[in-house]
């Protein structure tokens, strides 16, 4: 059973939990125990926006569906939502001004399918889904993503909201046109977050892991990347092993935050062979983090990198290097917004 303790009971649901966000009283409560356990079915997946992903999610995993059907519905929520500035539709576009999205999806049998660089095309975890099971390959890239898409029924839509060309035109007036390392640190002001402009720019990917009825682990990854990111930058989310990985004997990983640094030390991956090696969800993820800082503590301390774990008996846990990253968890007992171990780096 969960302490209740350690976690923030998402009955009153979206409202207060951006409320929990803007006050900050998130920064200052403990992390999840250690080993989380829960009945399957159950899925969890990063940040406040999870939830509501996680409840479409369940709508697949409650009536006795696949853990892949589940994963893909699931992140197809936060893609659709012009408001989120950071998955799909509405996300904030690369110093071009073009919205460009990665994601990745794998399932139990060990089948991946990936799109990086996609434009133009709202759901790209169902165009990554498509890879897996309609070609030979696991990646296809930019343009070749797009004409994929676009001959397999996809409909082109212009991804760019009013608001995030908005916010791209701020950003061009002081940015010099230099692509950022870190929009999210740059900007997110830890001690007064409201003070930011819709307090958008600290929240981004969208990880998801789910472990059906069955008993069957799928994940999948969804991103517009690092706000205003060279053309052509691809973060850790559609590759395989870095954003996300899931090996269904032992558990799934994924993770948010910038993707370098992921990607440097493979590290959804990494988590996944720790969990294999005796590790606890929670623990391998601090294990990941601890990776990173240990390698480029330098560039650790101004950077987030979270970590989001599920293994095959339904135990969960996170860890990120900052303050500020959350999780949504939901089964048939709960549907809560954790707050994860952090190096307090
Ligand atoms: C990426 N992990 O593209 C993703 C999301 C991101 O700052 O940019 N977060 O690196």
């Amino acid at each position: 059973m969960l302490d209740r303790r350690k976690f923030l009971k998402a009955s009153a649901l979206s409202a207060s939990l951006l409320a929990i966000d803007k006050s900050g009283i998130a920064a200052v409560l403990p992390s999840t125990p250690l080993n989380s356990a829960a009945a399957k079915p159950i899925v969890i997946s990063t940040w406040d926006f999870g939830i509501a992903a996680n409840h479409d999610a369940w709508k697949v995993l409650s009536a006795g569906g696949r853990s892949l059907d589940a994963v893909e519905k699931g992140v197809q929520v936060p893609e659709a939502d012009p408001k989120n500035q950071s998955v799909g539709y509405g996300g904030l576009p690369d110093r071009d001004g073009k919205v460009t999205l990665d994601a990745c999806i794998m399932d139990d049998l060990g089948n991946c399918g990936s799109v990086a660089g996609l434009e133009h095309i709202v759901h790209p975890i169902s165009v990554a889904r498509m890879v897996m099971e309609k070609t030979p390959h696991v990646m296809l890239v930019g343009d070749g993503a797009l004409q994929f898409a676009l001959e397999n029924g996809f409909k082109k839509t212009n991804l760019l909201t009013p608001e995030s060309e908005k916010a791209w035109k701020e950003w061009l007036k002081t940015a010099k046109y230099e692509p950022v390392m870190n929009i999210e640190n740059k900007l997110y002001d830890k001690a007064a977050p409201t003070k930011l402009p819709g307090n958008q720019y600290n929240h981004d990917t969208i990880g998801m892991l789910a472990l059906d009825a069955r008993g069957n682990l799928s994940g999948a990854c969804t991103t517009s990347g690092m706000a205003f990111k060279l053309h052509g930058r691809v973060g850790d989310s559609p590759i395989i092993g870095a954003g996300l990985y899931v090996d269904n004997e032992v558990g799934g990983a994924t993770s948010t935050g910038v993707g370098e640094e992921v990607i440097r030390n493979v590290g959804s991956f990494l988590v996944v062979e720790l969990m294999r090696q005796g590790y606890a969800p929670e623990a391998a993820c601090k294990e990941a983090v601890m990776r990173i800082i240990k390698k480029k503590p330098d560039i650790a301390k101004n950077i987030q990198v979270g970590f989001l774990a599920l293994n095959k008996k339904g135990e969960y846990g996170a860890y990120a290097i900052q303050k500020g990253f959350s999780y949504a968890v939901c089964n048939a007992e709960n549907q809560d917004l954790l707050i994860p171990g952090q190096s307090y780096y």
